[in-house]
């Protein structure tokens, strides 16, 4: 059971207090000067937490359900002027894959540096501080060195995981104003039968209001369409502007910030603003279809269900109902960039452009009709890869794009290093910085590690920038994906390519090993927390 206790912070080395770390007092003789002068650019030129002699801000960003069609990851068919300019002026990184395909995993284990495996959190019940007491989560880090801390959004999986006070300083999470279609609705009910906050009215106008709303608004069969809605009156929309609000309000006072925005799109149900679908008419968007036979040679685990609630069939293109959704989910992505955009513009006009490190990302991909398949919990690329994108005054080049293999679990050490604060030690994700100065200098050799659960089972992925190999209880997948980047051509039984498999399934092995070797928190011995 959780306890207050459980849930405060680990005992654990400090960092440097960002206040003490820069400040700079007192009159020295000549020499002595030059030296100091010489050590504060030295410090500046090769300790990047210093931008501009300013503590690091941080603002990440990360959506739900975004997979890589967007403009900074390549993908032509889409309208998204915020990223693109966002890429322009940062690094790109193109090979970025999430720990876990679903939510809730994905989320605890970017925000505590740590593998599934070593979170506990396999699925969206569970809570990470109930399954590891004591981890210190990465917001919590920076708020106990000085930070100011906010989230809006879903940035942590539910309500029901939300830390709050144990690491912010604000959190809030909107929700959707109520949509044309109910409000209608409502009123043709009221008109009638009175108000539907009377006792005898409730009951009837709940099932009425869910039936009004599911066509936009239902999870399954997924909600899809316009919503009738301003941005404004979305909530991301309103996730959007609470973060500018803070920042023109300097809500932070005179600390640093971190402030972390849970996009909601492109999540189902798929509907934004009207206009958004205006960009996409259904005609013209382009698919590649799979050919009928495809699964015949993958293993059956591979697959998740979800595309029969999409109302498709494994092997069977639909492409007038594809395209549909497929216009949803684009349309989604536009108004997510677009508010975006206006987080963006609230840093440069309150002055934090060139001191604030940004971060852009997603918990893990989608699938959009590819292997036949319909939403995430999937191993494959379209599945697992995700858009990351990092600006660090600087530091990153204008336009640079990193292919190294990175995993979101890099992100918590990143940032903890860029704001020159000392991490928990047994976090498992690596420092981008070699890669954040010098994109093509290294990580040549990185695996990603991603896993997923098929009932009491696991079915687990290594990557490489060459190679994909899984395993599921049932079979083995291997894709050459400089070949195939799709991953339409499984391998795993071609008998020229048996010593790369093994190879590959030592890789697997010892990344099953580290994945699940820090199941308790450093410094609780027993897992019961400080
Ligand atoms: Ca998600």
């Amino acid at each position: 059971m959780s306890t207050e206790n459980d849930r405060q912070p680990a005992r654990r080395t400090p960092g440097r207090d960002w206040r003490q770390s820069r400040l700079i007092t007192g009159v020295a003789p000549l020499a002595a000067s030059f030296r100091l002068l010489v050590s504060v650019l030295l410090l500046c030129f090769f300790d990047s937490s210093v931008i501009a002699g300013k503590p690091v801000n941080v603002l990440l960003i990360i959506c739900d359900d975004l997979n890589t069609h967007v403009s900074s990851s390549g993908y032509q068919h889409i309208h998204t002027p915020a990223l693109s300019a966002l890429a322009a002026d940062s690094l790109t990184f193109d090979r970025a894959y999430c720990q876990y395909p679903v939510c809730g995993p994905s989320r605890a284990s970017i925000l505590s540096g740590l593998y599934p495996q070593s979170t506990g959190v396999l699925d969206n019940t569970a809570d990470i501080l109930v399954e590891r007491p004591g981890t210190v989560l990465l917001p919590q880090l920076f708020r106990s060195h000085g930070y100011w801390t906010a989230s809006t959004g879903k940035v942590f999986h539910s309500p029901k995981q939300e830390p709050g006070e144990l690491v912010w300083d604000e959190f809030v999470r909107f929700e959707n104003d109520e949509l044309p279609v109910v409000k209608t609705a409502r009123q043709q009910f009221e008109a009638t039968r009175g108000s539907v906050e009377l006792p005898a009215n409730r009951q009837a106008w709940r099932l009425l209001q869910r039936q009004a709303a599911a066509p936009l608004n239902a999870q399954t069969p997924p909600g899809h369409g316009r919503s009738g809605l301003t941005d404004e009156q979305h909530r991301d929309g309103k996730n959007a502007r609470q973060v500018a609000q803070w920042l023109q309000q300097r809500t932070h006072g005179d600390k640093p910030f971190f402030i972390a925005c849970g996009i909601q799109k492109p999540h189902v149900p798929f509907l934004a603003p009207d206009r958004y679908f205006d960009l996409y008419p259904a005609d013209l968007i382009p698919f590649t279809a799979d050919r009928p036979d495809l699964w015949d040679s993958i293993p059956r685990k591979a697959i998740s269900g979800r595309y029969t609630a999409f109302g498709f069939e494994l092997g069977k293109e639909n492409p007038a109902l594809r395209r549909e959704y497929m216009q949803a989910y684009h349309a989604c992505i536009s108004f997510l960039d677009a508010q975006l955009q206006l987080m963006l513009d609230a840093l440069r006009e309150t002055g934090h452009w060139e001191d604030t490190v940004v971060v852009f990302t997603s918990d893990h991909g989608y699938h959009l009709g590819d292997h036949f398949l319909w939403g995430k919990v999937t191993l494959f690329d379209i599945g697992t890869r995700v858009p990351m994108i990092v600006r660090v005054p600087g530091v990153t080049a204008a336009g640079s794009r990193c292919d190294a293999v990175v995993e979101l679990i890099d992100l918590y050490p990143t940032l903890a290093r860029l704001a020159d604060l000392t991490p928990p030690v047994d976090l498992q994700g690596v420092p981008l910085q070699p890669l954040l100065q010098e994109p093509h200098g290294s990580g040549e050799t990185k695996h990603a590690y991603t896993i997923v659960r098929r009932g009491s089972d696991l079915g687990y992925s290594v990557r490489s920038r060459h190679w994909r190999y899984a395993r599921w209880p049932d079979g083995e997948e291997l894709y050459d994906l400089q070949q195939d980047p799709d991953e339409k051509m499984n391998l795993a039984g071609r008998p020229q390519l048996a010593e790369r498999l093994e190879s590959l399934r030592d890789v697997l092995q010892q990344k099953q090993q580290q994945a699940s070797g820090n199941r308790n928190a450093a410094g609780s011995s027993d897992g019961a927390g400080q």
